[in-house]
């Protein structure tokens, strides 16, 4: 009998559940409303914690929908400025570091993306607990799955409120830094409002040649999405040499006596 059960808890091809989920998520909201943004300290974790699971336990993983997170993020909708947004795609921690030095923020400095950066989470019909064998992958499984959804909805509200300038980091070492498979070219792109402006910084490796470029075919397509849209659009090469803050910076905290 454990063998049948464990077979079919370990039937996806993704990532089981984060171990401890919900203690991280807890941990990581007192974190966020106690210490990291005070301001939304009246926020209560409890019920935050509370929505999160009812949004997926005990249902099939590949049932997601925007329904379910609706109560989720009603408790917790953000409230970081619509014009210091930062979007970015295959450049995570870049852009998150970029966003820091210039006092933008990205998805993950909003409550929800901080309380889920990085984590696994799926349950299972007529089961109370979390599915930590296994959870379905995008591509091999179902794109209608809990983690899937929830990145798409947060990602869409986050660009439909977006206004003024919102940059976004794209990766220039992959063929095609513009991927209109990816959140950012699914979800965000078509969803920023008429007026913005976009401004794209494709960054490179250091140590990989550049291989697309602001005149390559994919960024064409992009500027060709907004353009359909009324966004404005500006693109510049590689971050790294522009903007030598960025390394200077991550030199600098090395030494013992520098500016900081
Ligand atoms: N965004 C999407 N996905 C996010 C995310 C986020 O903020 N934060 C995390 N941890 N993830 P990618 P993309 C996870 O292919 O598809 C927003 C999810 O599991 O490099 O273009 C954000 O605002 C998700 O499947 O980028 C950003 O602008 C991968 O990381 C885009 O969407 C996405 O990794 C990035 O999404």
């Amino acid at each position: 009998i454990y063998k049948w059960y464990r077979s079919g808890l370990n039937r996806w091809h993704g990532p089981g559940s984060t171990p401890d989920f919900q203690d991280i998520i807890e941990d990581r909201c007192y974190n966020y409303t106690q210490r990291i943004r005070p301001d939304s300290r009246s926020r209560n974790c409890q019920e935050i914690k509370q929505a999160f699971m009812s949004a997926f336990i005990s249902k099939d993983p590949c049932k997601a929908t925007k329904e379910d997170y609706r109560r989720l993020i009603d408790l917790a909708d953000p409230t970081v400025p619509c014009n210091k947004r930062v979007l970015w795609s295959k450049t995570k921690e870049l852009a998150r570091e970029y966003a820091k030095l210039r006092g933008l923020v990205t998805l993950e400095d909003t409550l929800l993306g901080f309380l889920a950066d990085g984590l696994h989470w799926c349950g299972e019909p007529g089961s109370p607990d979390l599915n930590t064998w296994s959870c379905p992958d995008w591509e091999k499984d179902c794109r209608t799955n809990y983690r899937s959804v929830f990145w798409k909805v947060l990602s869409e509200r986050f660009a439909e409120s977006a206004c003024g300038t919102v940059q976004v980091l794209l990766n220039g070492s992959l063929e095609n830094a513009f991927d209109e498979m990816s959140i950012f070219g699914r979800v965000e792109a078509p969803n920023l409002k008429p007026m913005v402006t976009l401004q794209v910084w494709l960054v490179h490796d250091p140590g990989k040649p550049p291989r697309d470029s602001c005149s390559g075919s994919s960024i064409t397509k992009l500027k060709s999405i907004l353009s359909e849209r009324n966004v404005r659009f500006i693109c510049r090469d590689n971050l790294r040499t522009r903007l030598p803050i960025l390394s200077n910076i991550r030199r600098l905290r090395k030494q013992p006596c520098g500016l900081f």
